[in-house]
């Protein structure tokens, strides 16, 4: 599929400044029998597989409601800009996922119970299948279209018809298809469902520009090109030793015994990999299909979810987030691009020029907003996660289910504000995660002036060299 920006000569009518409206109720699409209003209660513990409704689930009854329990800033602020960092939408497991959930549903097969649960799996249909690999799913490009029409309705002065026909928005993605895929939905549903525009006629098509969004690798997988990151942690056998530990810690056995049980499968045959995949199947009935009773969901109740969720947090945390600090520091450029986006605003807005980038959205991974959100200092716990603290779990804050759903979206939003007084105006910085305010840790205000936030940063913009960050040290420099 390819997506079109037109491109008009005539210059456009002076943009109205349109103010935000607080709370803005739109007519749904329909389509609401299909959903479900209420959340199975397992599905707020998937980890990253979390639907993003689970963290805003107002989004289930209508999927195109824009809400704001806190307000954006008063009047004399005007956004000038938004930079935004955008996880893709749910997608289809993985190979890998697909080859490890084989391998627990041929051993359920070989089940000799009787139990209504045991044969319900086995008639079960196994239908995911190798090509599948991640991919975007239907739902996934739900995602995408909704969540541009919520953003762009929070931020009409930025999302306009005009900007839009002038390619001033940039879109940069993740060459994986899913990301892709992502980022054409999100167009998709800015173009069509919230802009209105019809698909370009053929004599349309003749001045078109076509506009493929933008592959960006380094920047939006910089943890494949981190050389440090991949031979300190990525590949490295014992750097997620915690994790190891928790798979053969008390909590994991007792949901292992639990399981044999149910499905009469010896113990020694089934691991903590295969109950995971188990459960990961029951998320993704869940979000692919809207199927809230699979029987693989009926393996779990919610004990066993907390500890399931644990195991995925502990996970992203040694991997992507605080227990390794080349985790974070390998998302150096990513936050440099983006506070580069900001600062060009900044100087365009002080020479009164218009802004030539005034939404930028990446889309990239949980991956790629996990280190990213560590590097910032957000959602940092006192304490390590570690294999043994499976009872603090539910007061920690770095649980990446409330955090990185599918589709959850960090967005910078720069303010221009006029003051009474001198200084006569000044530049604001307000942060959403998943469509609410982020406080900013090293204040907990909700907003902050460009300048304090910049000298807050000083060190990730000034010291942090992705290029002497990730360099493997030598031996010789060891010594
Ligand atoms: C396309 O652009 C050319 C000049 O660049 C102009 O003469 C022509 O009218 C345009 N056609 C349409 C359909 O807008
Ligand atoms: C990716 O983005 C970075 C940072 O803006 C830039 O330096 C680099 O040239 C880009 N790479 C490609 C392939 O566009
Ligand atoms: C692998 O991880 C362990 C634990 O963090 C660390 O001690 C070791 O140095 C790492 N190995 C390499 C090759 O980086
Ligand atoms: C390593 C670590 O943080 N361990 C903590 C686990 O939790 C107990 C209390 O529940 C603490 O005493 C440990 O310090």
């Amino acid at each position: 599929m390819t997506f079109v920006f037109y491109r008009y000569r005539k210059c456009a009518p002076k943009a109205a400044q349109i103010l935000l409206i607080s709370v803005t109720w739109f007519c749904s699409v329909g389509g609401l029998d299909s959903l479900n209003n209420h959340s199975p209660k397992l599905a707020y513990y998937f980890g990253t597989k979390t639907r993003y409704e689970e963290v805003n689930p107002f989004l289930l009854t209508n999927p195109l409601l824009v809400t704001r329990k806190q307000d954006l800033l008063p009047n004399t602020c005007t956004p000038l800009q938004i930079v935004s960092v955008v996880r893709h939408g749910r997608r289809y497991p993985t190979k890998k996922q697909i080859k490890k959930l084989k391998k627990m549903y041929s051993l359920i097969e070989e089940s000799p119970s009787n139990s209504e649960l045991v044969k319900e799996l086995q008639s079960w249909n196994m239908w995911y299948e190798d090509w599948m690999d991640g991919q975007l799913v239907k739902n996934g490009e739900e995602d995408m279209k909704n969540l541009a029409y919520r953003l762009a309705s929070l931020f009409p002065s930025l999302f306009t018809l005009d900007k839009f026909h002038k390619g001033k928005m940039s879109f940069i993605t993740s060459s994986k298809h899913r990301c892709v895929d992502s980022t054409k939905s999100f167009i998709h549903g800015l173009a069509h469902t919230y802009l209105k525009q019809p698909l370009p006629t053929e004599d349309e098509l003749e001045n078109v520009s076509y506009k493929e969004p933008v592959v960006n690798d380094t920047l939006m997988r910089f943890f494949d090109h981190c050389e440090k990151f991949v031979a300190q942690v990525e590949d490295n056998d014992t750097a997620m030793h915690e994790l190891d530990k928790f798979k053969e810690g008390p909590e994991i056995k007792k949901v292992l015994h639990k399981i044999s049980n149910l499905l009469s499968i010896p113990e020694h045959k089934l691991s903590a990999d295969l109950i995971q995949v188990a459960f990961f199947t029951c998320s993704f009935e869940l979000s692919i299909h809207n199927i809230v009773n699979s029987p693989w969901c009926r393996l779990f109740d919610e004990e066993d979810a907390k500890v399931l969720e644990y195991l995925n947090d502990l996970k992203q945390y040694w991997k992507r987030g605080y227990g390794y600090d080349i985790n974070s520091r390998s998302s150096c450029n990513l936050f440099q691009h983006i506070f580069q986006h900001l600062d060009n605003a900044v100087s365009e807005s002080k020479r009164s020029q218009q802004i030539s980038a005034p939404v930028v959205m990446h889309f990239g991974h949980a991956e790629t907003l996990l280190p990213l959100l560590a590097l910032m200092g957000l959602f940092k716990d006192e304490k390590p996660l570690t294999a043994d603290n499976f009872s603090m779990h539910l007061e920690q804050r770095f649980r990446s289910g409330r955090i990185v759903p599918y589709a959850s979206n960090l967005v910078f939003v720069l303010y221009h504000c006029d003051l009474a007084e001198s200084p006569k105006e000044e530049y604001q910085v307000q942060m959403l995660l998943n469509e609410n305010l982020l406080p900013f840790p090293h204040s907990h205000g909700s907003v902050c002036l460009f300048d304090d936030l910049k000298k807050q940063y000083n060190h990730l913009l000034e010291s942090c060299h992705v290029k002497d960050e990730c360099q493997l040290t030598k031996v010789v420099d060891e010594l």
